[in-house]
């Protein structure tokens, strides 16, 4: 494949989100992707009550799907499935992995499909052909050889089913280990953490339904346009209501600014569009908490002077009183900060920060939604609790049209943990595995992704098996995971799709190929659905509808069934059966975990059911039985303060972010056209200010070297600069090119997320490459 020079342009995009420019890139992607005509049809049974469940994000469907909800990038996940080009024995035999890790993520991507399990062959430097069986036997041989079950980790990443999900944890635990890394512990750690000490519980609290009568929608960091498109449409109805729509975030994401709406023909046809947002903060990177910490204080500056006055109170007395625990003691410490620190630290003046409070107060029905620009920080558990905080002020939580909103990335990220892909699960959790499946599961904590890294580079886990994913270019660190997957015996990949994590394997490594969420899945003649969750706790079923991409695929339940077949044997559980029947899976899951009562029948509803969140019906599941306010200094002793004291205002704070054409390391096209970027990568938003102040020129190419205190060289290099509304001082640029700049150690306090939202970084004079770097 040719080398794709950096050639790309800037031009800044006038029209609104959706629209005909998203009709017009999903024309070229089919075109690209070669999908044929059976297969467009796939499109439109794309969360429709018999179809499939959308790959593409976490977002709920809208009236349980009636109606064809066209969204640009779900089209664009469903076409990276449903494409027509093979990468086959023929493809492995013709190049070195030394060859393809020469290829940029965008390449590999474009390969399409994986059609045989593979395994490594050092001798030739390539994969070659083996049989299933023996590929399983493989996998069992080094399990069993393992001083300690704890030497192999086993990542999920979110696209798994509840089914396949389920049965890897119960295969993992009966063989000994919690060491369940997964996409989360780099996602919505922070919101999984933080909320159960303040409401009980690490889920959102709202539904759709709440969409439609909420008076107020605040959006914190977060990109609807491009990561839950079909958000848009909840959005759009509530501005054309009258809502008040708010976004908080560095960038002036213009997909918020204005939307043509693909389902109303008329909007489509006039080149009408709908407003979105009406307000606009922008907060420097990692600004939000003392932000929202300022919001608040304003609330109580407020709520002293109604009740010197004695007109109507700010906060909501009887809730408070009633429902939380805390309160006193928050006030107070909102009482005693200090203005000037709030504003320094948020990068607000205060009279935004007072805007913002006034917009709060005013509504009756207030929807916080958050993203990944609150979860990949240092403090974001400090953050998710203050938007908590905030939310119970004025008894936003169990209200009709109120509540927390966490926008979960990939489609069936929350159903995965809910079933039992944690780390760290309860003791009850646990205990009711035991019990069922009749074994004593491992008590101690195991390790996430971080710490399966670090484990690697030890030489402390030998074997690292994913379900999904691309755990060697999702990782911060890249080099030092390239490191650990290098050093390990044994890897394995179940998955659909080349990437590189196949590429940087072990002594011996596999490649295992599955069917897709759009595949008909035929087990013992019967085809077989599969339940995913979404972000609002809806748990629906999906059937596949294409033909698969090779016959020689296994569904992920198989492979995993096969798996534990093959290390276990079957004295406690007949995986075979389970792989032939997925109801029988779903049986299990109904015995072992809360809220799942009768789910064969109920997953026939068309939309599913919802399961049942507590904080939700105000029934708080916390230490105290009560929702707790949690008080937080604003933290000033960051690696980006020290940083910054050692290096001045040269110093950047760099955001990690994903452009309008990938998800997340699949590459899929090299346009980010919201924010006017074509045809390539690597290029930094940075202020016009800062470039004058680093003595560059608009387009000028740098390189990124981190400043971090372990003696470690961190850089990416050659980017080219692009002129950008963003605060001075912060700087953004796409993931996965800059993860080498990330290091290991960077986290966030409890989550153990990696901050990929907030990184120390130095820019220095570079020139354009002659080809693209691969990663
Ligand atoms: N098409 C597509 N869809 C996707 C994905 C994809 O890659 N492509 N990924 C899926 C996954 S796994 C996830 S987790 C979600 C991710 O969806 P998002 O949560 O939208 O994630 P990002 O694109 O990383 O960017 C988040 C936003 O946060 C802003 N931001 C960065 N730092 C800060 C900050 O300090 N404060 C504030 N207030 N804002 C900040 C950025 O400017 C950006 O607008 O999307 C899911 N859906
Ligand atoms: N710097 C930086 N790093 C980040 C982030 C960031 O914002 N900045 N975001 C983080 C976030 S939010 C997340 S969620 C992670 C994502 O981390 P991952 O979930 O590990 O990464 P993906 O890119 O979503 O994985 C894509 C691969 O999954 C496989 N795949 C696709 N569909 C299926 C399927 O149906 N079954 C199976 N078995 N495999 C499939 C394909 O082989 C494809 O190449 O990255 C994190 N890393
Ligand atoms: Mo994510």
């Amino acid at each position: 494949m040719d080398k794709l020079k950096p050639k790309g342009k800037i031009e800044a995009y006038h029209h609104p989100a959706a629209g005909w420019g998203a009709l017009k890139y999903v024309a070229i992607n089919l075109i690209k992707e070669r999908v044929s005509g059976g297969n467009y049809r796939t499109l439109f049974k794309q969360n429709q009550p018999d179809g499939f469940d959308c790959p593409g994000c976490a977002w709920p469907d809208r009236e349980h799907a009636s109606t064809f909800e066209f969204c640009e990038n779900g089209v664009k996940a469903v076409a990276a499935e449903a494409t027509t080009k093979r990468v086959t024995p023929a493809f492995f035999a013709a190049n070195t992995v030394e060859s393809l890790m020469k290829q940029t993520d965008y390449e590999l991507e474009q390969h399409g499909r994986l059609t045989d399990p593979m395994v490594y062959d050092a001798l030739t430097d390539r994969y070659k052909p083996i049989a299933w069986d023996d590929a399983f036997a493989l996998i069992a041989k080094h399990l069993k050889a393992l001083e300690s079950p704890d030497e192999a980790a086993f990542y999920t990443s979110g696209r798994a089913s509840n089914e396949a999900a389920f049965l890897y944890q119960l295969f993992v635990r009966m063989y000994g280990t919690n060491n369940f890394p997964d996409c989360s512990n780099m996602c919505h750690e922070a919101t999984s953490r933080g909320l159960p000490t303040t409401v009980g519980i690490g889920k959102g609290t709202v539904t759709l339904e709440d969409f439609e009568i909420a008076d107020t929608i605040i959006i914190f960091g977060q990109n609807p346009a491009t990561n839950h498109p079909r958000m848009l449409g909840e959005l759009r109805e509530a501005s054309r209501r009258g809502a008040t729509i708010v976004s908080v975030n560095p960038l002036r994401e213009r997909g918020l600014e204005r939307f043509t709406s693909p389902q109303h023909p008329l909007e489509m046809i006039t080149f009408g569009s709908t407003k979105i947002a009406s307000t606009f903060i922008q907060p420097k990177l990692g600004g939000d908490f003392a932000l929202i910490k300022g919001v608040a204080k304003r609330l109580i500056e407020l709520d002293d002077e109604a009740l010197a006055n004695g007109t109507e109170r700010v906060i909501d007395l009887d809730f408070i009183q009633q429902h939380t625990m805390g309160f006193n003691a928050f006030a107070e410490d909102l009482r005693n900060e200090s203005w000037p620190l709030l504003e320094t630290e948020s990068g607000v003046a205060r009279e935004d920060i007072e805007g913002l409070a006034r917009i709060y107060a005013n509504g009756k029905r207030v929807i916080a939604t958050w993203g990944m620009g609150i979860t990949q920080h240092k403090h974001s558990v400090q953050t998710v609790h203050m938007l908590s905080n905030l939310l119970l002020m004025r008894g936003n939580i169990g209200r009709e049209g109120a509540g927390l909103c966490p926008v979960r990335g990939h489609s069936n990220v929350q159903g995965n943990r809910t079933v039992g892909i944690e780390e760290k699960p309860s003791q009850a959790f646990l205990d009711r595995l035991g019990k069922v499946f009749n074994f004593e599961p491992p008590r101690e904590h195991g390790l996430d992704v971080v710490e399966t890294v670090e484990h690697m580079i030890e030489g402390e886990v030998k074997v690292f098996m994913g379900l999904g994913g691309n755990f060697a270019m999702a990782t911060p660190d890249t080099l030092r995971t390239f490191d650990g997957l290098r050093s390990c015996r044994l890897t394995v990949h179940i998955t659909t799709k080349l990437n590189r994590s196949h590429l940087v394997h072990g002594e011996n490594a596999l490649i295992l190929p599955t069917l897709g969420r759009t595949e008909i899945d035929v087990q013992n003649g019967i085809a077989q659905g599969v339940s995913v969750e979404d972000s609002m706790s809806m748990v629906h079923i999906s059937y596949g509808m294409n033909k698969p991409a090779s016959p020689n695929l296994m569904s992920e339940t198989a492979i995993i069934a096969h798996v534990a077949h093959a290390t276990l044997g079957d004295d406690k559980v007949d995986w075979l059966a389970y792989a032939g029947d997925y109801a029988k899976i779903r049986d299990a899951i109904e015995q072992t975990v809360e809220g799942f009562d009768q789910y064969n029948e109920r997953i026939q509803h068309p939309g599913g059911f919802h399961l049942r969140v507590a904080s939700r019906e105000r029934d708080w599941k916390t230490d105290t039985g009560k929702a707790n306010f949690m008080v937080h200094p604003v933290q000033q002793d960051t690696p980006i303060a020290r940083a910054k004291a050692q290096h001045g205002e040269r110093l950047m704070t760099l955001m990690t972010t994903r452009s309008h054409d990938q998800y997340n390391t699949t590459i899929y096209a090299l346009d980010d056209r919201y924010r006017g970027v074509f045809g390539q990568r690597r290029v930094v938003f940075i202020n016009p200010a800062d470039i004058a102040m680093l003595g560059f020129k608009n387009g000028d190419w740098v390189d990124m070297t981190t400043v971090w205190d372990d003696g470690v060289e961190r850089r990416a290099d050659h980017f080219r600069l692009v002129e950008y509304d963003i605060p001075r001082g912060c700087i953004g640029a796409y993931y996965p090119e800059t993860n080498p700049l990330v290091p290991l150690k960077s986290v966030g306090d409890v989550c153990n997320t990696p901050t990929s939202k907030s990184i120390p970084v130095l820019l220095h004079a570079s020139s354009e490459p002659l080809e693209l770097p691969a990663f």
